[in-house]
């Protein structure tokens, strides 16, 4: 019998950049997202007589097989069994916006797989196991806005829980593409090395906390405009934090400058409309759901103009579902 599950991705709104742990992938400081609904990832698990697992994952390298292999043990651990598994797996994200990123797959297996031993996971535990996986995932078992406590709460209660959002509040968020190909450095070791070298790092672990309550009382209240401008106070210092590492690195492309530019510049023509950007060159400009469409061809329109367009379709968001299984599908 096999078992298929979706997983939307997300984008922290307030970021997780640092560890406490390795080991339990503890995080060093809260973060908030937002599921997105256009874009996440399929995962089917399916346990079978063999002496391996026999995972088919898009674009993975040996590492990220890796990853996968040891969380299919944890899942085993919990169900106290050592039967293998097919793990067959495909993203709803164009790879050129940068999105197909390792919270909707480990989300996804982790529902996938826990329901293909026989566990019925509520979800708070189905986000600790994401986390363990990666902890972005955490907060893609979860729809709309989520909450993920830092580390320090312990293991057992470090799992995401959903904030309820002020009716009012209408958001979307548009994906702007700012490089083409791989990315320079993962995440993981990004944050390893900043983590390790920056001097600015412990001073992002000791003022995160203000910006996440501020967040989160913004999306109970409905303000977008504190929201917005805590989401890019977040992440101009996580950037920050990276660029003080040593050796720095900059994830940003001069087309995500050109992007952060025009969001600016909008701005003060009056459209609501915030940056944030992650382990990645890519924009993603969180603004009013109702205004999204005509912000989408501004936006690309002012860049067009700067000499610098997007370096592919602006695509556009809306707040997604919880992770869920799928009816069966064929493999
Ligand atoms: C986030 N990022 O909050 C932050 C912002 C990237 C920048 O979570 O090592 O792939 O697997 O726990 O979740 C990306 O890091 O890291 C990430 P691991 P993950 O979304």
């Amino acid at each position: 019998m096999h078992i298929t599950a979706y997983a939307h991705t997300n984008i922290a709104l307030i970021k997780y950049w640092g560890k406490l742990d390795g080991v339990c992938n503890l995080p060093a400081v809260g973060s908030l997202s937002l599921t997105l609904d256009n874009f996440g990832t399929q995962t089917t698990v399916e346990r079978i007589d063999a002496a391996q697992d026999q995972v088919s994952i898009p674009l993975a390298d040996a590492a990220s097989h890796a990853r996968v292999i040891q969380f299919l043990d944890l899942v085993r651990t919990l169900a106290r069994s050592s039967q293998r598994c097919r793990v067959v797996s495909r993203n709803d994200v164009p790879t050129a916006a940068g999105l197909a990123s390792s919270a909707s797959a480990f989300a996804a297996l982790a529902l996938a797989a826990t329901k293909a031993f026989g566990l019925e996971l509520s979800p708070a535990e189905l986000s600790r196991l994401a986390r363990i996986g990666s902890g972005s995932a955490a907060r893609s078992i979860l729809g709309g806005f989520a909450h993920m406590p830092p580390g320090s709460v312990g293991d057992a209660a470090c799992y995401a829980h959903s904030i309820t959002p002020a009716p009012h509040l209408d958001v979307a968020l548009l994906v702007i593409p700012c490089a083409e190909g791989p990315k320079s450095l993962s995440s993981r070791e990004g944050m390893r090395h900043t983590q390790a070298t920056s001097p600015y790092y412990p001073v992002w672990v000791a003022t995160h906390s203000a910006d996440l309550t501020a967040a989160i009382q913004a999306v109970e209240k409905g303000d977008l405009i504190i929201l917005g401008e805590r989401m890019e106070h977040s992440t101009l210092k996580m950037h920050a934090t990276l660029l003080a590492a040593d050796p720095g690195f900059c994830y940003a492309s001069s087309t995500t400058l050109a992007a952060l530019q025009a969001v600016k510049a909008l701005r003060a023509q009056g459209h609501a409309c915030y940056f944030t950007m992650d382990a990645g060159p890519h924009v993603k400009v969180l603004c009013e759901g109702a205004a999204a469409s005509s912000l989408q061809q501004h936006l690309f329109d002012h860049m067009l103009q700067a000499g610098l367009p997007p370096k592919g379709p602006i695509l556009r968001a809306h707040p997604g579902k919880a992770a869920h299984l799928l009816p069966k599908v064929s493999a």
